[in-house]
């Protein structure tokens, strides 16, 4: 297994085809967008991630990594594509589809093909095996085929992508075998076999898990703003018990995975995955909730103005996909406010983004969404000056509640009740 094509070359194909080149094989990374082929053909990576763009200047400066629009042949596949979420919930595997027909015609006896992509139970046997046997190899025997789910998390990802544990599913044992051997020539975790089913509910059940815990904080948030407690005491002092792991309630749980991945269960076991389902519901309220806050707050402020602080789906990142900031702003406008969003990481949003101090500048209420560490170090007396109302709501537990105060604003926190 010299050489490599990787097929998808975003959050995980890209680091991923670099490792590998980094690492000493031959890579050819595809992807169907000419213009992250031109920026990453330059040793330019086309998102923001710690680290990544000294691991693809190397990857391309060496020589081992060569971008390109369409496949060629290789000793394994790895396709990194994504799955969304159709408006029906289920998932759309037209990219994994098209991606699978595509490495068909350049495929041969001995190869490996590894499904990375977040899929619903029994996609590699009965969806992706099929595409892959129009080659008339015949699978687990002539073409070994395996999943292997990504886990890192988006912040970390070149750390988590070394340093992280990984499951590999096999069609076959021969297949896990042979994929294992790739996974060691970088991965400093353990790896641990299993069938490719098993291993895709491993990934599923991973971001389910803590869909579900982040909805039980934010439930119990609730609670608590109706009992005149802090939710955040109470989470703080429930962990100190060695076996118990609250999450953080907050506006809503957005990323391309954990608000869609319990989707692919649902989608499979409608009835039986009640826990899982009402979860998501929970969570996918948050906004609502938040924007109901917001309404309280400003009852009495005739055209109110929020300044909305990151848009990101969640701390020191500049991904916005599927982030509560989306439903919030839409509910607000949808309901005559003025919004001034900012956010120190994203470049592209849906609407534009302005300075802290334009944001700031006349607004009536702040709402904080994202988790930034920036935010953790806001001037608030100046920012504060700029306000027509002092009046802030933090939905992520960042801000020091003292030194609001201090400043005068009416400060809300999300999960803390007033009696
Ligand atoms: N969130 C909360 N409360 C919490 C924790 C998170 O509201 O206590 C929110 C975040 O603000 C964010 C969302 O949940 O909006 C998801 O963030 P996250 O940090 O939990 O996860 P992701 O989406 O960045 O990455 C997850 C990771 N999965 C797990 O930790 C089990 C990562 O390891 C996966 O590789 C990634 O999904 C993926 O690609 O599937």
């Amino acid at each position: 297994m010299k050489k490599i094509c990787v097929i998808g070359l975003g959050y995980i194909g890209l680091p991923t085809a670099s490792v590998l080149a980094n690492h000493g094989f031959k890579v050819v990374g595809v992807d169907i967008n000419n213009e992250i082929i031109l920026k990453v053909g330059n040793g330019e990576p086309h998102i923001k991630e710690p680290g990544l763009r000294t691991l693809v200047e190397s990857a391309i400066k060496s020589g081992n990594l060569i971008v390109k629009n369409v496949p060629e042949e290789a000793d394994a596949f790895i396709i990194a594509v994504p799955t969304p979420i159709t408006k029906d919930k289920r998932a759309d595997l037209s990219y994994v589809k098209s991606a699978a027909e595509s490495i068909v015609p350049y495929l041969k006896k001995g190869n490996l093909v590894i499904l990375e992509s977040t899929s619903p139970p029994g996609t590699t046997e009965h969806f992706l095996s099929p595409i892959l046997a129009k080659s008339n190899l015949k699978i687990g025997e002539e073409l070994f085929v395996a999943y292997c789910p990504e886990r890192v998390l988006p912040g970390k990802i070149l750390k988590e992508l070394i340093g992280n544990d990984r499951v590999i599913g096999g069609i076959t044992l021969e297949s896990g075998l042979k994929a294992k051997e790739i996974y060691l020539s970088f991965i400093e975790g353990n790896i641990y076999l299993t069938d490719a089913t098993t291993a895709e509910m491993v990934k599923l059940m991973e971001n389910t898990y803590r869909d579900v815990n982040i909805a039980l904080a934010n439930e119990l948030a609730g609670l608590c703003e109706d009992l005149g407690i802090n939710a955040w005491e109470v989470i703080e002092l429930a962990n100190k018990h060695p076996r118990v792991n609250l999450h953080k309630p907050g506006p809503g749980v957005g990323g391309h995975c954990i608000p869609v991945d319990p989707w692919f269960i649902v989608e499979k076991f409608p009835e039986k995955a009640k826990l899982i389902k009402q979860s998501r519901e929970i969570n996918d309220h948050q906004p609502h909730k938040v924007f109901e806050i917001i309404c309280s707050m400003t009852k009495d402020i005739p055209n109110p103005k929020v300044a909305v602080l990151g848009v990101s789906f969640k701390g020191n990142v500049d991904d916005a996909r599927e982030s509560p900031a989306i439903e919030l702003i839409k509910l607000l406008k949808k309901n005559n406010f003025i919004v001034a969003a900012h956010d120190p990481y994203v470049e592209n949003f849906e609407c534009e983004l302005v300075s802290l101090e334009e944001a700031f500048k006349g607004a009536d209420l702040a709402v904080v969404l994202a988790d930034h560490d920036d935010y953790r170090r806001l001037n608030l007396r100046e920012l504060g000056m700029l306000m027509r109302h002092k009046k802030i709501l933090d939905t992520r537990h960042v801000l020091n509640e003292g030194l609001i105060l201090t400043e005068g604003f009416i400060y809300r926190l999300i999960g803390k009740g007033r009696i």
